[in-house]
């Protein structure tokens, strides 16, 4: 039997929610235990041991530590639900779904996640704007990629789109509201 599943998250993580999204997608049960990033309890001695890079989404799976969500999604399908369409075996999809994966991890979220912080910490307006050019070149490339094929990577829905879609919609408000 597999162990219990613990998710230490943020609600308004984007990377966090992506876990959660698919753990109700895939009806898998995960305990949900809260990190007030705003207290800054990422930072607190216990949870850097568990992530010593400070940061939420972090999954536990009885003595197993899991930290980055992309790597979470990806190990979530394999053991409640190998093989599962949202992560094909097939090497070839698999590839095409990591490779979207990296680019999201790699360029979107660090965007959205500049603008975030240039209004957080009050940078100024020649810095906030510098963020906003940023974040809407990716969302260009982004939109690219989603004109070739239905889903994001490929013609059916997986965890590729899972990640990206929190960030997709955090990356409207920010840039239709000027958060
Ligand atoms: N690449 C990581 C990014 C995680 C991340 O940046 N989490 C943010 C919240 S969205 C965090 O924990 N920030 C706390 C801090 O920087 O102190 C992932 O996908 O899990």
């Amino acid at each position: 039997m597999s162990a219990k599943l613990t998710l230490y998250y943020f609600v308004g993580s984007m990377p966090s929610r992506a876990c959660v999204i698919l753990s109700k997608v895939l009806n898998i049960p995960i305990e949900l235990r809260s990190i007030n990033l705003y207290e800054r309890e990422q930072h607190s001695e216990w949870y850097k041991k568990l992530n010593p890079a400070k940061k939420v989404p972090v999954l536990i799976d009885g003595d197993f530590i899991l930290t980055e969500s992309r790597a979470i999604l990806a190990y979530l399908v394999d053991t409640r639900h190998p093989g599962n369409s949202l992560y094909p075996k097939d090497e070839k999809k698999r590839a095409a779904i990591d490779e979207r994966l990296h680019f999201d991890g790699s360029s979107v979220f660090p965007k959205i996640s500049n603008v975030f912080q240039s209004r957080v910490m009050g940078k100024s307006e020649t810095e906030c704007k510098k963020t906003f050019r940023e974040l809407t070149a990716v969302v260009k490339t982004l939109e690219e990629f989603l004109s070739k094929s239905e889903y994001f990577a490929g013609n059916g829905m997986t965890i590729a789109d899972i990640s990206i879609f929190p960030n997709v919609t955090a990356s409207l408000e920010f840039l239709h509201f000027r958060i």
